[in-house]
């Protein structure tokens, strides 16, 4: 994914906040992920896939650049490649590499939300990559329908990759599965890169450490959802009273963000007073994790089955190639 400003209307900056916040005392305050990526959020969230810390990307990306050849020899005849979410030319630009010089030629669809994110991932593909063509679409692949091109004797495949689908409930990744496979036909392929569960291979502690890294940048990135409702809504969010929190939740398999007020507080938004006691948290984000049965389950709930599940090297991080059965 191309960390881009998404730029959504006020109305909805306004409604996604007040729904989450303005509830009964006692319920659990929320904010929908998507409210991270104004331009500042989607900078953080780039400087995130550099840390140390966070493992993901460059685990994902060792595994393209191990397979990507092989993949794109082994596949039955050409393809197109469609992205749900605007590739980074670092990360798709290895499949497409691979694919053009064992086909000659690639279509890339790449599938967003926004049309800046797409513009420049069709520039930075189109500067690097040789014998690409790229058609950009702008649909919210959440909400909205979209057509993958295929042309004359193409397979499809299509890529869904960097955890995302890891950022929705299980009901909805099934929901965003499921209308991309209405998308495909037999012989299609979809390549998932999924974040996987702790375990033998990954203590809990590189999970927290990911998510609350050393250098504050991530804390930045989840206080960052406040001086968006500050700026944009007119709120008067104190931010540093406000704590980034990164919890492990077991019994949902996920990475849970949070933040937490430091102090009983009152703070002003869209005309409502938003109470918060002392230790009161605003849950941000959840970050799914998988086992490969509970990922070959969600796909099969959508129509897909596994063919392969490539892991890197730490065996922290799987990319799952699966057909539509
Ligand atoms: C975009 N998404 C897959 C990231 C993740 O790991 O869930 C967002 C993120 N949140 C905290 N760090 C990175």
């Amino acid at each position: 994914m191309i960390a881009e400003a998404v730029v959504v209307g006020d109305e909805a900056v306004s409604r996604a906040a007040v729904d989450g916040l303005c509830v009964r005392a006692g319920r659990q305050k929320s904010l929908p992920p998507w409210l991270f990526y104004d331009e500042r959020g989607s900078q953080l969230f780039e400087a995130i896939t550099d840390l140390p810390e966070y493992y993901l990307t460059r685990a994902e990306r060792s595994i393209f650049v191990e397979h990507a050849a092989e993949l794109a020899e082994t596949m039955d005849g050409p393809v197109t490649i469609a992205e749900l979410g605007a590739g980074s030319a670092s990360k798709t630009g290895v499949l497409l590499r691979a694919f053009a010089a064992a086909q000659r030629e690639v279509l890339y669809q790449p599938i967003d939300i926004s049309p800046t994110a797409l513009a420049e991932a069709a520039a930075s593909i189109a500067a690097e990559i040789a014998d690409v063509r790229v058609a950009a679409q702008v649909a919210n692949y959440i909400t909205e329908p979209y057509t993958i091109e295929r042309p004359d004797g193409h397979g499809v495949l299509a890529l869904y990759i960097g955890s995302s689908i890891g950022n929705f409930s299980p009901r909805e990744a099934e929901g965003i599965l499921r209308n991309l496979c209405g998308q495909l036909r037999e012989g299609d392929t979809l390549l998932l890169g999924v974040d996987l569960a702790p375990g033998e291979h990954k203590p809990v502690a590189d999970l927290l450490a990911a998510y609350d890294d050393a250098a504050g940048v991530t804390a930045e990135f989840n206080r960052n959802v406040l001086v968006r409702l500050n700026r944009e809504l007119g709120a008067d969010f104190a931010v540093e009273g406000f704590a980034h929190r990164a919890r492990w939740n077991a019994a949902c398999s996920r990475m849970e963000m949070h933040l937490e007020s430091l102090r009983a507080q009152t703070v002003t938004l869209a005309g409502k007073a938003v109470v918060f006691a002392e230790g009161e948290t605003i849950h941000t984000e959840n970050s799914h994790k998988f086992t490969e049965a509970g990922v070959t389950a969600l796909l099969a709930s959508a129509g897909f089955a596994v063919d392969r599940v490539l892991r890197d090297a730490s065996r922290r991080f799987a990319v799952v190639l699966a057909a539509v059965r």
